[in-house]
């Protein structure tokens, strides 16, 4: 069996108010060019399909297009609720697309209600088993909880209720097919974020590597949005993404995992780029630097520093200009925070506000305000005192 293996789509999502939703027709487009491609026999969809619990029209509209898209290829879908779905919206459908070989599983069932997914190769050859684990509410563990144990336990509880509902869910798999489990949860151990910094359960609710199941072919996990390969007893990945959502993903790598899946035996993957999505950039340097980076940064957003020795009234706004795209602006200047007299010398309560304003305006922004500034402050002060 050959699978493609995505997670956290988070069709909708904007960024910083700019809509984002060509770059994810792009990339739904890119995945169904390799599932087709490849000839995968399923895609495998980890959970957050949808940010929203109520996607914009558009949003379904490019899922559902993608779905339409396997159709005629043969390529079977399993598709689970993540955090951010809606189950009883996701799950809506969930009847009417079964008969397409579109499994949409919102909440967790028992095996034989729909916890285990089978799927045929597109030949009818093999046979795979999907077990399959939606997002599980902290809450709904925690609330059973609150009233018992002190919150330390509850992390613990959870980690727990999930072990045991993996385990009821692949006890009975068969050894002579090909064994799967997509889930949208936490594991300890996993990197977030660009940096090195992972993640702990005791931080987390979440599981320990070791309490996910043994027995199978292949994990395919959503949740982290960062693409990994997690230790665990069985081969387990977070697909990660499919574009870099906000300035926590910048720098990383977008892809897809092509799972090449034999009863018995640990799968192989192999990792497809994923290149549809606009890049996510700092950037920092002075005006005339930023000026020569303007032809350099191509279509990215950027998070942009700009340095300055003083402050200049409406940098932000010609940074803008300079780079359409810079979706943040903090202009940096030296402050000198030993400026201010001390209050023995003049106490504030003995201070003109003029003279206050002008002391508060140095501290925060390295320099005096200008002449006009300190008229404008002085005339809205009068007008204010009449
Ligand atoms: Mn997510």
């Amino acid at each position: 069996m050959r699978l493609l293996h995505t997670a956290d789509w988070h069709v909708g999502k904007p960024l910083r108010g700019r809509s984002r939703m060509d770059e994810y027709a792009a990339a739904l487009r890119e995945v169904a060019d390799i599932a087709v491609d490849r000839r995968v026999d399923a895609v495998l969809v980890a959970g957050d399909i949808f940010d929203s619990p109520a996607p914009p029209p558009e949003a379904e509209k490019l899922v559902y297009d993608f779905l339409a898209r396997l159709l005629p290829e043969g390529i079977a879908a399993v598709l689970i609720a993540g955090n951010h779905d809606h189950p009883k919206k996701l799950g809506a459908l969930a009847s009417l697309l079964e008969g397409l070989r579109i499994h949409v599983r919102a909440e967790v069932r028992p095996p034989a209600q729909g916890g285990i997914v089978s799927l045929a190769s597109r030949d009818g050859a093999e046979e795979a088993r999907v077990a399959v684990l939606p997002f599980v509410p902290e809450r709904k563990v925690g609330d059973a909880c609150a009233v018992m144990d002190p919150e330390h336990t509850w992390y613990e509880t959870y980690s727990e209720r999930l072990e045991q509902i993996l385990a009821e869910l692949v006890k009975d798999l068969p050894p002579s097919t090909v064994n799967l489990l997509i889930g949208h949860l936490l594991v300890a151990g996993s990197l977030f974020g660009t940096g090195e910094r992972k993640l702990h359960l005791g931080d987390i609710y979440g599981l320990n590597p070791q309490q996910l199941p043994s027995s199978l072919q292949y994990i395919g996990l959503g949740h982290l949005h960062r693409p990994q390969e997690v230790m665990a007893p069985s081969r387990t990945l977070y697909s990660g993404s499919l574009i870099e959502l906000d300035f926590g993903e910048k720098e990383q790598e977008k892809r897809v995992v092509i799972v090449e899946a034999k009863p018995a035996q640990v799968a192989s993957v192999e990792e497809v780029p994923v290149t549809s999505g606009r890049r996510l950039r700092d950037v920092e340097g002075t005006l005339e630097e930023l000026r020569h980076m303007a032809g350099e940064v191509d279509d990215a957003f950027l998070r942009v520093t700009v340095k300055t020795e003083a402050p200049v009234p409406g940098l932000a706004e010609q940074v803008k200009e300079l780079l359409p795209n810079a979706l943040d602006v903090t202009v940096d200047h030296p402050r000198d925070e030993g400026a201010e007299p001390s209050e023995e010398e003049s106490p504030r309560t003995q201070l003109e506000p003029a003279e206050l304003f002008t002391r508060y305006y140095s501290r925060k922004n390295g320099a005096p305000p200008s002449d006009e500034l300190k008229k404008l402050f002085q005339t809205l002060y009068d007008e204010a005192q009449r």
